[in-house]
């Protein structure tokens, strides 16, 4: 079964899916293990592995010992094309259609299409939106593309639309990794209402009622990263899968 069909099943099944996003600059490699066997445990949907800019050189590395430790899927979430790899089983082919960059609108996505088809991964063609979260996100100023203001929920829900009419198969409500605010569940509300592509959400999203509140609002996967960085919150991964769990 693809990468996709298990997501739309965990979907189905579960009502909404969870997916643990780990950042490789914030981890030691000596820390993977402990913390993927976590998420192993957990009750997550998927892993996720990416950032928007990556400074360590080791990637590759802890990329492979992330596939190794664990069984369920884990995707890329790439920053840029350097981030492409092996050792995972799909990739969100991101395109930031919120924004007007054509290097991120179509350049990036044609210069990795063979790199995708040699390493044999699953592409998953995403419209990624960034909503705007209180102050410039990494990956605001990395794609060089304006945010959508977060007080319209009315045109990420046209973006939505036309994500779908251009067969994308989900869309990416993105505040951005430790934003100050995440996207409301308005904003996730009037997406859902509008379009009928599956909507993930993920950017400052703090505690588990927030994303239940999200998951009741119509999202189909919720994604933390950022606030299970800090140990005395890791708990907290277990109390994220049984709210976003209602299905
Ligand atoms: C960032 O949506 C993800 O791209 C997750 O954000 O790290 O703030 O949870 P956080």
């Amino acid at each position: 079964m693809s990468v996709y069909d298990k997501l739309m099943q965990v979907k189905s099944e579960r009502g909404a899916g969870y997916f643990v996003l780990i950042d490789p600059d914030r981890w030691e490699i000596s820390d993977v293990d402990g913390f993927v066997d976590r998420i192993n445990t957990s009750g997550a949907d998927a892993i996720m592995v990416g950032s928007s800019l990556i400074l360590g050189d080791d990637l590759q590395k802890k990329m492979k010992r992330i596939h190794e430790l664990s069984d369920l899927p884990v995707i890329l979430f790439p920053g840029n094309l350097s981030q492409l790899t092996p050792h995972v089983d799909a990739v969100f082919y991101l395109v930031v259609i919120s924004g007007r960059n054509p290097q991120f609108l179509i350049g990036d996505q044609v210069q990795g299409a063979p790199i995708v088809k040699e390493m044999g991964i699953e592409p998953i063609s995403t419209g990624y939106m960034l909503i705007e979260s209180g102050r410039v996100t990494s990956a605001e100023f990395i794609s060089g593309s304006k945010p959508i203001p977060r007080d319209k929920p009315e045109i990420a829900a046209v973006h939505a639309l036309a994500a779908e009419y251009m067969g994308f198969k989900l869309v990416y409500l993105e505040a951005g990794s430790g934003a100050e605010h995440a996207v409301s569940p308005e904003m996730v509300q009037a997406v859902s209402q509008y379009a009928k592509v599956p909507i993930i959400v993920g950017g400052g999203i703090k505690t588990p009622e927030e994303a239940e509140k999200l998951v009741q609002a119509g999202a189909s996967f919720v994604v933390t990263g950022n606030v299970l960085e800090d140990e005395s919150k890791a708990h907290l991964m277990e109390q994220f899968a049984a709210a976003i769990h209602t299905g």
